[in-house]
């Protein structure tokens, strides 16, 4: 039965149909009849952020912890331009997000009408797809689209521009199941000879490694069922991408920690050293390979994707598979269990004997201070107070302080981990914490931040208050542009051009100021009282972590180097082979 409504109630309609419960927005003239219409009911609940960038992250806050799309309203014009830093950040972490804008009237556009912007243009790069919808009847069928283009295949943001006349006029509303959305149905089942050609090696490898990335969270929880089996039956070790944290459980004994730029020794060695590297939902991001032609050179390398152009883009490797991980790792368990469980058991534990030599070299140990707290201190403390946390959620900010959360933090789960991968946001985690705490009520939230980035979108502490969301903001306040400082200190010489900030706002009174708790901490002996207190506290707390200004973020691959060539830090330099701190294996 079809249905006669305007623009503006398909648009509620559809969020409806598609089972939407929060939009992140803020108004202007050319989405007031939406605005109008989401006045008018309460099935969708609308969070008023304070800047249109803060609404685009925390609708990926929200997204990275359901696995549902995040949802953005706002208006034309400089609405739309604000937004385009969040949906090219999920764009590149792939982050399913659905961005609605308003637009001037069909009839002016192209006059340079009162905030009028190319939203369409300018979005095109930065979405997965895009829409100018000029007639209401197109209106519902194109959001039922838009969702489905959003979450399936690479997920990611699309964005639909709804003039004003479009969002008066009256049209007829096509249902969700009647949309036509079969032109894009990404393959999800892997081939069965290239899975089966892969689990010949997985029964031959002597030294094999698992790098699994964001693609198994996408994946949903399944796919880390799967991978915990894979790695529990084969006994292999296991490393992950920044984004693919939490996918499998950092206490689970084949766990090397995240590999990369800012990887631990065992889990860059193991890629370095070993024969079958097995890609599972991961793109071979720059912070991974190091310098191209020294990336793993002894190995047979698969890649499980299910984006075709993220196969081969970097690496060429010697079986692609396309697919989504859950089917494929269901596939290659079954064929591999059919074929009767087989690995080289023996040249595997030989594999365990190295790494757990490359293991007790201890990579993250740092020399800790009786007055001065130093970042790692301050993260080991917060792990050990909230780990056993039933509902725990982190997200960061960019710089050091998100490197040492990816090192000192252990995520047992997926979805609990939410952090700018790609693109490097500074100024994602505050309104990350917020998307994270509208979805899950109960959950504790600590959003991990550097002062500097904390700046950056620190309005929406506003939001906190006024929807009472108890995120706690934890800062390390090192008083600098600690990542861009410590390159300058690396590879620059030393010369800090511009990376400290000589004025910053007491912490304490701004948590006052927009009716949160402000505490601050200098005092290693202190912290776990002041800690406490954060997390006692029924509200938003903004924790202003006084540490250590000069603290390096170690080990480092240092760019156009290899994972053999990691820089491990003052105290450990002496213990390296080779000059100027470089480990050579
Ligand atoms: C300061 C800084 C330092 C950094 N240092 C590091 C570092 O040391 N180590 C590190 O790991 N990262 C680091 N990063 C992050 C890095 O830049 C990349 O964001 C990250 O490595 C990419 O992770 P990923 O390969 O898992 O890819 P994602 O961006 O998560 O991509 C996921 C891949 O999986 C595929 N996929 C998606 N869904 C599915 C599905 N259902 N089934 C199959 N495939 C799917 C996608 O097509 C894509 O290829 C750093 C970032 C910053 C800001
Ligand atoms: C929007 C944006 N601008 C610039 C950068 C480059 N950048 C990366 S890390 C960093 C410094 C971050 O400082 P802070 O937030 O205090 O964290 P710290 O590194 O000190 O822990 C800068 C400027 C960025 N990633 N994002």
């Amino acid at each position: 039965m079809s249905k006669t409504m305007t623009g503006a109630q398909m648009v509620i309609q559809a969020l409806k149909d598609q089972g939407v419960d929060t939009i992140f927005g803020y108004p202007g003239g050319a989405v007031l009849p939406i605005y109008d219409e989401i006045f008018q009911q309460s099935d969708i609940k609308h969070i008023l952020v304070r800047h249109e960038q803060g609404a685009t992250h925390a609708a990926e806050g929200y997204a990275r912890s359901t696995g549902k799309p995040g949802v953005v309203l706002v208006t034309s014009g400089p609405g739309a331009t604000n937004a385009v830093t969040g949906m090219t950040d999920a764009l590149m972490d792939s982050i399913p997000m659905v961005v609605l804008t308003g637009q001037v009237p069909t009839f002016m556009i192209g006059s340079d009408a009162f905030q009028e912007a190319d939203t369409v243009g300018i979005t095109r790069p930065c979405t997965k797809h895009n829409w100018l919808v000029k007639e209401t009847d197109k209106l519902s069928e194109t959001i039922h689209q838009a969702f489905h283009i959003a979450t399936s295949g690479r997920p990611g943001p699309v964005l639909i521009d709804i003039p004003k006349d479009v969002q008066f006029a009256t049209g007829t509303y096509t249902e969700k199941s009647k949309s036509k959305i079969d032109h894009y149905n990404p393959q999800r089942r892997g081939d069965l000879d290239a899975i089966t050609e892969l689990v010949e090696l997985i029964e031959k490898a002597e030294r094999p490694v698992l790098y699994t990335g964001g693609g198994v969270i996408n994946s949903g929880n399944q796919a880390s069922q799967l991978l915990r089996e894979l790695v529990q039956e084969t006994n292999f070790p296991i490393t992950s991408t920044l984004m693919g944290l939490g996918s499998y459980p950092a206490s689970g004994k084949n766990w090397l920690g995240m590999l990369g730029m800012h990887g631990t020794y065992e889990a860059n060695l193991s890629m370095h050293g070993c024969d079958l590297l097995i890609n599972i939902g991961a793109r071979f991001d720059d912070r991974i390979t190091g310098v191209l032609d020294k990336f793993s050179p002894h190995s047979k390398k698969a890649h499980i994707d299910i984006d075709a152009s993220s196969i081969n883009k970097v690496i060429s490797v010697d079986i692609p598979i396309l697919g989504d991980v859950a089917c494929v790792l269901e596939d290659l368990l079954k064929i591999w269990k059919s074929r009767g469980n087989k690995t080289n058991s023996a040249k595997i534990l030989d594999w365990w004997s190295q790494i757990n030599k490359w293991r007790e070299r201890k990579c993250l140990s740092y020399k800790n201070s009786d007055t001065i707290i130093k970042p790692q201190y301050a993260l080991e403390r917060l792990e050990f107070l909230t780990k056993d946390h039933p509902n725990r959620f982190i997200t960061t900010e960019v710089g050091q302080h998100q490197m040492w959360a990816a090192q000192y933090l252990g995520f047992e789960d997926p979805h609990r981990w939410m952090t700018s991968g790609g693109l490097g946001t500074m100024g994602y985690g505050v309104p990350a914490s917020v998307g994270v705490q509208v979805a899950h009520n109960d959950g504790l939230v600590i959003n991990i931040a550097g002062e500097a980035s904390w700046l950056m979108n620190m309005q929406e502490m506003g939001t906190c208050t006024q929807y009472n969301l108890p995120a706690k903001q934890f800062i390390l306040n090192n008083e600098r542009l600690g990542m861009v400082r410590q390159w300058q200190e690396l590879l620059h010489g030393e010369r800090y051009s511009n990376s400290w900030s000589e004025s910053l706002p007491d912490f304490v009174k701004l948590a006052e100021a927009f009716g949160a708790k402000g505490i601050q901490c200098s005092d290693p002996k202190k912290l776990d009282d002041a800690i406490i207190e954060m997390l006692d506290y029924d509200g938003p707390v903004i924790f202003d972590c006084l540490v250590e200004k000069h603290e390096n973020c170690f080990p480092m691959i240092p760019s156009g180097k290899a994972h053999n060539e990691m820089l491990m830090g003052d105290d450990k330099t002496e213990n390296a082979i080779g000059s100027s701190g470089a480990v050579m294996v």
